[in-house]
């Protein structure tokens, strides 16, 4: 899954993206364009590598992307490049700034910058969307294309992200391709200092979001650097300190992954525990084929454990023993926590 963080300079997204990945890019003004890994922090991955002890534990994972917000001359426009950059991404995890930044002259502003983000996105995607349906006019393309396109530039040309219309209104199929920035799922992370952290969402700057179709919530980039900077037990001390059960930014990630509507399903042994990222609803024969394509192939069954029940067994056998494991065909719908066993044959 491609994510990326995006916003205006001097917002926090590098602080931010070094403290999700454990990279350690420059943070300040400008920079490059950076992508990278976080591993998708799960409990239950954690729980099941303790019950296995397995040689390697493979966590779910995204690849994230470090955009610099550029401005394009003006003060709360980026520049083409940086949209651009965004194009080929999932999901948009916006970074506003709601601190102080003694190397910017204007004092925060994170509904203006929300508002502007926004308005930036559905000019740019109207620009996209104008020009494809002036072409499939004159191509005389499929009419529910047209009809979708029309329906895209009506929208936009009201302010709205596609992202807020309606399935049954709006023909997605059509418009994949296009890298159309208001549809993708957007999580608006407010980034402040270590003060506000135990803050609720402003109500205005919650408002916001939700009329976008979005997500939002509270983090400090600082807090979440520092915490990223210590041991382990460090940072359970830390933690406690502050009152937090886990960082925000465990918070922050799950956030952007369920958005996306993703969920895990696990497979152990004592080679390895691995959790597999798929979209709610994929049946078992397909989720088989992340792991690997012969077992979608030759799929035969797959033997189920939810965690929940693995997790008050504490054991396979004692699932076992206890009548618990299921056994499903390749009809199945993956429910998050699955433990997955593939019975298969090519
Ligand atoms: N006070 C405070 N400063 C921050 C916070 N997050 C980032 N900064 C500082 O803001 C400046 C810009 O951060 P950076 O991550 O480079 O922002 P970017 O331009 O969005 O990538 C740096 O000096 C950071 O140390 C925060 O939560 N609180
Ligand atoms: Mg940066």
């Amino acid at each position: 899954m491609k994510f990326v963080l995006a916003g205006f300079a001097g917002s926090g997204k590098t602080t931010l993206f070094n403290a999700m990945t454990g990279l350690d890019v420059p943070v300040g003004y400008g920079g490059q364009v950076r992508v990278g890994t976080v591993r998708v922090p799960d409990p239950r991955v954690d729980f099941l590598s303790r019950a296995y002890s397995p040689k390697k534990t493979t966590h779910a994972t995204i690849n994230l992307k470090d955009v610099p917000g550029e401005y394009g001359g003006k003060p709360h426009v980026l520049s083409p490049g940086a949209l651009h950059q965004i194009r080929d991404r999932e999901a948009l995890c916006l970074v506003l700034r709601d601190f102080v930044n003694p190397a910017l002259d204007a004092a925060p502003d994170p509904v203006g910058d929300l508002l502007a983000f926004h308005d930036e996105c559905v000019l740019s995607d109207l620009g996209i969307a104008e020009r494809r349906l002036d072409r499939a006019r004159k191509e005389r393309a499929d009419v529910r294309e047209i009809g979708a396109f029309e329906t895209a530039v009506a929208a936009l040309e009201a302010g709205r992200a596609l992202r807020q219309v309606p399935r049954d209104e709006l023909y997605r199929g059509f418009l994949k391709g296009y890298g159309l920035l208001t549809d993708l799922p957007l999580l608006a992370g407010v980034n402040v200092d270590e003060d506000r952290v135990g803050e609720p969402l402003d109500s205005g700057l919650a408002a916001g979001i939700a009329e976008m179709g979005g997500a939002g919530m509270i983090l400090s980039a600082r807090v979440e650097a520092e915490i990223a900077a210590l041991d382990p037990e460090d940072q359970t001390e830390f933690l406690e300190d502050m009152g937090l059960a886990e960082p925000t930014l465990a918070r922050f990630i799950r956030a952007a992954y369920s958005l996306m509507d993703l969920i895990s399903f696990f497979t152990v042994g004592p080679e390895d525990v691995h959790a597999w990222t798929i979209r709610r609803g994929m049946v078992a024969r397909r989720a088989a084929g992340r792991i690997h394509s012969d077992m979608e192939r030759g799929f035969i069954r797959a033997e189920i454990i939810p965690y929940g029940v693995f997790a008050d067994f504490g054991t396979e056998q004692a699932v076992k023993d206890a009548g618990r494991m299921r056994v499903e065909g390749k009809e199945y719908v993956v429910v998050d926590g699955d433990i997955m066993y593939v019975r298969f044959n090519v």
